[in-house]
This record gives structure tokens, C-alpha cells and sequence, in this order.
């Protein structure tokens, strides 16, 4: 007989997978001016254009549609925030790096997450993803200087393992956690793949952790 006064244990993981379920979309935003109130918390998705991004979000909110995923690189535009419940947000940001870009627009998007990551006092941390075939680019990089700036904690998601067999995403891993090391000492590295689901645990105990749960 199951005793009704013992409270019944959820799996963390559970738990961390039902409270982004939901995650719904807030508001999207291109200029500082119409950020929303810059109070409670939030968690930033960064990464080259093409990353994976809107992916990575769909999959760790258990939703196919809430970030638009698209094979064109560049769609992205805006700042998009998602609410976990008031005053928790995931915000997924205008990937970078895309060539055909106009000049222009590119400055300006350059401007907008350089302020934004300075000056924003609700981000609590950034998940930077990259394509696991392509890791730490000069951009990459640059990003990681600016959280380093301020000592805003990065985790980085190396997106797309499931491109490369077990063995040779774990040595990619293991590589990046090297360079990190030596360079970027608050920044930790996983492996994630959006079709498999590979790392999700691991990236919800880390949004977890900077939202506050
Ligand atoms: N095999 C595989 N493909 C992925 C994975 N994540 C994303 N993709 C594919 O990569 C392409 C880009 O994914 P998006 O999620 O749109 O990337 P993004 O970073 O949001 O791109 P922008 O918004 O343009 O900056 C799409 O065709 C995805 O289906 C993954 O983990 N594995
Ligand atoms: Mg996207």
C-alpha cells in the first residue's frame, strides 16, 4: 500500500522538462528601448547564425514551433523573449556571422547585443552554441570576451554531435574544455543535439541554476 503522507519524488530532470513546457513567447524586440522592465531573471541563446539556436530551444521547451527554425541562416532578426512565468525569461537572440548580411543592419545588430549583454541586469548567464564542427570562431570568441567583461557565466552547447560519431564529439568536447581552461575559466562546455536530445539534462540544470530553481 503506497503511503498517501509521502510525498511522491519527481526526477529533477522531469521536473526542469514540465516547468519549460511552459515556456511561452513574450515579445520580440529590436532596440534596447523596447527591452521589457530589466528586473528578475533571464538566460540569453547566442551563437554564430545557423547554430542551432531556435532548435535547441524548441527542444528544451518540448515545443516543435515557439522559435522558428529555418534552413535559410540570418532569420533570427530580433531580440525574442520567451516567458517561463513572470519575471523568468529565455531569450533567443539574432544569430551572427552572416555574410549576407547588409553592412548596416549588421552594425546595428552588433550594437544592440554588445549593449544588451553589458548592460542588461536581469541576464544571469549565456548559453553559446556552436556548430560542433566549427567550435570557437573569432566571434565566438569576441562574445565570450564581453561575458568575461562583466564576469557573466557562459555554458556552451556544441550543437549537432549527432553529425559526428560518439568518440570524435568527445574529443571535440574535450578539446574545447582545454582551450576554456586557459582562456575563458567561467565558461563550461556540453554536448547537445536538438533530434537526439542528447545533453538536455545537463542544459536544464544549467538554465535552472542562472533562472533561479
Ligand atoms: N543534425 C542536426 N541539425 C540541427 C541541429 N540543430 C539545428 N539543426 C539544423 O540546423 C539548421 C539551423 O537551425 P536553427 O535552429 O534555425 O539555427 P539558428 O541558430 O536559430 O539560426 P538563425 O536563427 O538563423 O541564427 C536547421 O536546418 C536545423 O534543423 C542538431 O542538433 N542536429
Ligand atoms: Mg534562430
Amino acid at each position: 500500500m503506497k503511503n498517501p503522507s509521502k510525498p511522491t519524488l519527481i526526477p529533477t530532470a522531469t521536473a526542469a522538462a514540465i516547468r519549460y513546457q511552459a515556456v511561452r513567447f513574450l515579445d520580440s524586440v529590436n532596440s534596447l528601448a523596447q527591452l521589457p522592465p530589466d528586473t528578475g531573471r533571464e538566460v540569453a541563446f547566442a551563437g554564430r547564425s545557423n547554430a542551432g539556436k531556435s532548435s535547441a530551444l524548441n527542444v528544451l521547451t518540448g515545443q516543435r514551433q515557439l522559435a522558428r527554425v529555418s534552413k535559410t541562416p540570418g532569420r533570427t532578426q530580433l531580440l525574442n523573449f520567451f516567458q517561463v512565468e513572470p519575471e523568468r525569461y529565455l531569450v533567443d537572440l539574432p544569430g551572427y556571422g552572416y555574410a549576407q548580411v547588409p553592412d548596416a543592419i549588421r552594425r546595428h545588430w552588433r550594437l544592440l547585443l554588445e549593449r544588451y549583454l553589458r548592460e542588461r541586469l536581469a541576464l544571469r548567464g549565456l548559453m553559446l552554441l556552436m556548430d560542433i564542427r566549427h567550435p570557437l570562431t573569432a566571434l565566438d570568441r569576441q562574445l565570450l570576451d564581453n561575458c568575461a567583461h562583466r564576469q557573466l557565466p557562459a555554458h556552451i552547447l556544441l550543437t549537432k554531435a549527432d553529425k559526428l560519431g560518439r568518440g570524435a564529439a568527445r574529443t571535440v568536447l574535450q578539446q574545447v574544455q582545454k582551450t576554456l581552461k586557459t582562456d575563458y575559466p567561467r565558461t563550461s562546455a556540453q554536448l547537445f543535439s536538438a533530434p537526439t536530445g542528447l545533453g538536455m539534462d545537463e542544459a536544464h540544470a544549467r538554465l535552472d541554476e542562472w533562472l533561479g530553481y
